[in-house]
């Protein structure tokens, strides 16, 4: 059965993208222009009527939410060992997948996205200026990650293989550009993610989406 996977340059869907990349796997990429406000045009709320990306189809099955798709792509790629098989190791990586997806992730949409949440622009002035530094901090407790993944001989973020910690927090990172956050200031994170950018499949993905990593531009 044919896959299909809804993307934008530079979203959070490079997660799923750089995964179906490295398993090798066969995939139509389709490209969701969301400065566009394709997401919000008919044809694609009929994919996702959330309008957001990513989405996985599978043959007539789509599936929705990184952490959904994530393991199902472990689960259909088991060789690529996405997640760990252990159990305790594979839980403790979803916690950390559901932590970078439900906290780190909205705070930067705050600063991104801030009509979102606040309908004056006061207001958004502060929603972005506050939620930046409580983005920073956050991009601090996955520097700590990486550190400790480093100084124990672990090649990636959650065990010995390439997984879903190691794409989000090139993802993350990388939006901190964008926040006037550097990405050299969390030398743990900003070497893992270079590295983890240099493999094949993920080196794939970002040339598809034409990502620059280092977005930081001092003010
Ligand atoms: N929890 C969702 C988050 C998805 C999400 O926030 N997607 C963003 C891109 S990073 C999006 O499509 N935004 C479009 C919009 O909000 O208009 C997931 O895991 O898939």
């Amino acid at each position: 059965m044919s896959m299909k996977l809804y993307f934008a340059p530079g979203a959070c869907s490079f997660v799923p993208h750089s995964l179906l990349e490295m398993a090798g796997a066969e995939f139509e990429p389709v490209m969701v222009k969301l400065h566009k406000g394709e997401q919000n045009e008919p044809a694609y709320r009929a994919v996702n009527p959330r309008g957001q990306v990513p989405v996985l189809v599978d043959g007539e099955h789509t599936i929705t939410q990184i952490a959904a798709i994530v393991q199902y792509l472990d689960a259909k790629f088991p060789q690529q060992g996405f997640l760990p098989q252990d159990l305790l190791a594979r839980t403790k990586v979803l916690e950390t997948l559901a932590w970078m997806n439900n906290t780190v992730h909205p705070t930067f949409t705050h600063v991104f996205m801030p009509y979102k949440f606040a309908g004056t622009p006061e207001t958004q002035a502060e929603l972005k200026s506050f939620n930046a530094k409580v983005y920073a901090g956050l991009l601090g407790e996955i520097e700590q990650t990486a550190k400790q993944a480093a100084e124990s001989g672990q090649a990636f973020l959650g065990g010995a293989k390439f997984g879903p910690l190691d794409a989000y927090a090139l993802t993350l990172l990388r939006w901190g550009g964008f926040a006037q956050i550097d990405p050299t200031g969390y030398p743990a994170l900003w070497a893992h993610v270079q590295k983890v950018a240099q493999l094949p499949g993920v080196a794939k993905a970002i040339e598809r989406e034409r990502l620059q990593l280092n977005l930081y531009k001092a003010a």
